[in-house]
């Protein structure tokens, strides 16, 4: 078709001059570029006919294969609110006008108890292995930036979102954050940074961690809740002076652990006070609480909200829960009561166990009260009309949960961690030994010293967990034998300090047996890594792939294997974000029509025709598909 249109083409017929020719019939050349993006996109469709949907981890079929139904808002006075065009205002206005000390002012003063909406990240992170993609994000963008308007922040991106974007969704992680600021210019962007692992699991040089905070920041990100999986003050001032440098809002962040209300234990109120103290030295804008389990439980969120509050008048507190125990809105309601500026809650169909507890439950326990957030309940249900259809769509991805989990106090497992760890055993078949992996989680975390659990300590935990379990080792064996056990890798670079130091210290002398002569780090790893030659890197990545952004830089310097693979994938397949989900994720039936639209305008209908049958020579198959009424043929091979 390309060389019919040139030579049809009236420019060309009456023999003007070839030089301009280019510059003045750019369409053509438009339309060479759709047809190569076409063409990868059929190579896609093709494959996923012939070998199903190549998204490792997914399970089965979507249960929803329906035209998803967009809500509807209306103002107080029945009449439908415009949502053609996003929502302008927000406590987003005060960042940009004002700036992050204004912000964390003005959050103080608030009289009500804000909300956090994690349904963006943490939700589907922890029900659905983080798999949501931009296109539905996006699609229901506007109507969120309406319905909630004064969220104290929108959290999506950060945490495992980076990753596996790229990892199992073939997405550009920037791309994601860019598309969704366009379209809720209103409400704060929350991401979830790992300190001095920025997004992720181990240790960066600091520059990587000072470029990413740069790049996040100029992309759209406004809130960074920061972390250190050990709370390691050293390794939190990394990341808090990175955001500062950005000139984003600093939520510097405690992770909770244990039980404060148990005077044995480890972690108490002495304990997170002193801490406090040292992020307030460090000119947070916000004291983040991080419950990544959910052990949280209403009385400790009583004291210890009440006991920082009461240290730290003028200071904005943020916490966040996940709901495994089924306590979560109690806890919350508990935080507010005790003087929290916000709290952390998920739309109601991605709400719940190892998710963040259900906006509307949090909305009708506080509705009436002086900590009311200040939400329409009507707006948030509609919204969740468009959750609830997709929690179906994504079904492929349910770890299988049925209810709460108040075991959650005794072995800790994080949210995130909880599911994966039971999505992981029954696919291996070791349903049955998932009450002994808790058990061994538990043992683990003991051996372990106690440790504050969460990414990458809570994967050192389990794998030392499932070690134990598939080795049948007992507590007492592990002491005994560390001399001689061939640890899992993410268990010795715990030991050698590469995720800093644990309070309290490494236990010994199982530390020394286990490591056998390896390195001891006592001081923060950052303090050792060679700073990364980040030029270096752009001039690789542009030798490799042509075009090259800082964005790209701190994606590779995140994960560079990771990033290598998802560029090879999309210089195969080109850019899959523009497939609607249903097709992403499965087949479709033969002779179902469906769209795709490349870009504004151009838009593909699509027809599966037939798939041929196995070749004995090539292992091939020939796929059919209607193209925009062309009949295209692709070879795929199958895999199966
Ligand atoms: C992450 O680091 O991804 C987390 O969600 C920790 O809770
Ligand atoms: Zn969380």
């Amino acid at each position: 078709p390309f060389l019919t249109s040139l030579l049809t083409h009236p420019t060309f017929i009456d023999g003007n001059c070839w030089t301009t020719f280019i510059d003045d019939t750019p369409e053509l050349f438009d339309l060479v570029g759709s047809q190569n993006r076409a063409q990868k996109l059929l190579a896609y469709l093709g494959d996923i006919a012939v070998n199903g949907s190549s998204i490792k981890g997914q399970v089965g079929e979507p249960k929803f294969k329906g035209e998803i139904i967009m809500p509807e808002l209306f103002d107080d006075d029945g009449n439908k609110i415009d949502t053609s065009e996003p929502c302008q205002k927000g406590w987003r206005n005060i960042i940009l006008e004002e700036g992050p000390e204004a912000f964390a002012k003005a959050v103080r003063a608030n009289e009500g108890c804000l909300l956090m909406d994690t349904t963006w990240r943490d939700a589907h992170q922890s029900l659905l292995a983080t798999r949501v993609r931009t296109v539905d994000l996006c699609n229901i963008a506007k109507e969120t930036s309406h319905a909630y308007s004064n969220l104290y922040s929108l959290e999506c991106w950060g945490g495992a979102t980076f990753d596996v974007a790229m990892r199992f969704l073939y997405e550009d992680p920037w791309d994601r954050l860019r598309k969704m600021r366009k379209l809720v210019p209103n409400i704060p962007f929350q991401m979830l940074l790992r300190g001095a692992n920025g997004v992720a699991y181990s240790s960066l040089p600091d520059n990587a961690i000072y470029h990413f905070c740069e790049q996040a920041k100029k992309n759209g990100v406004d809130i960074f809740r920061v972390f250190d999986a050990l709370n390691d003050i050293d390794q939190l001032e990394v990341g808090i002076n990175a955001v500062h440098k950005a000139g984003g809002v600093v939520e510097g962040t405690v992770c909770f652990s244990g039980d404060m209300l148990n005077p044995k234990k480890k972690y108490n109120l002495e304990y997170y006070l002193k801490l406090v103290d040292k992020l307030v030295a460090l000119k947070i804008h916000v004291l983040g609480i991080k419950d990544m389990a959910g052990v949280l439980k209403p009385k400790a969120a009583t004291l210890l909200i009440g006991a920082i509050r009461k240290a730290h008048p003028d200071l904005p507190i943020h916490v966040h829960t996940h709901d495994s125990a089924g306590t979560g809105v109690a806890s919350m309601v508990a935080c507010a009561n005790a003087g929290a500026d916000a709290v952390d809650a998920a739309t109601d169909s991605l709400s719940g166990m190892t998710s963040q507890p259900s906006v509307g439950a949090i909305l009708s326990s506080l509705e009436g009260s002086i900590q009311d957030p200040g939400l329409n309940i009507h707006h948030v249900r509609a919204i969740d009309t468009y959750w609830a259809q997709l929690r179906l769509l994504y079904s492929p991805f349910e770890a299988g949960l049925n209810g709460p989990d108040p075991e959650v106090y005794e072995h800790e497992i994080p949210g995130g961690q909880l599911t994966n760890m039971m999505f992981q055993a029954s696919q291996l078949g070791l349903g049955a030994q998932w009450a002994e992996t808790k058990k061994a989680y538990e043992h683990a975390n003991d051996l372990l010293g106690d440790i504050v659990k969460v990414t990458p300590t809570s994967k050192v935990v389990g794998d030392l967990a499932q070690f134990m379990v598939s080795n049948k080792l007992t507590f007492d064996d592990v002491q005994k034998r560390a001399g001689e056990l061939d640890f899992p890798g993410s268990v010795l670079e715990f030991f050698e300090g590469l995720m800093g130091q644990p309070y309290g210290g490494f236990p010994e002398p199982l530390r020394t047996n286990a490591l056998r002569g390896r390195r001891k780090l006592d001081k923060r790893p950052g303090l050792t890594l060679e700073p990364l030659d980040l030029q270096k890197i752009k001039k690789e990545i542009h030798a490799k792939w042509g075009n090259v952004t800082e964005c790209d830089v701190a994606s590779y310097a995140m994960y560079p294997k990771v990033f290598e693979d998802y560029k090879k994938f999309i210089q195969k397949y080109g850019d899959l974000s523009v497939l609607p989900t249903r097709y992403f994720l499965s087949a479709p039936e033969i002779g179902e029509e469906f769209h795709v639209e490349l870009e504004k305008g151009k838009v593909l209908i699509l027809k599966l025709l037939a798939v041929g049958p196995l070749s004995d020579t090539t292992g091939q198959r020939e796929v059919f598909y209607e193209m925009n009424g062309e009949v295209r043929q692709v070879t795929v091979d199958d895999v199966l």
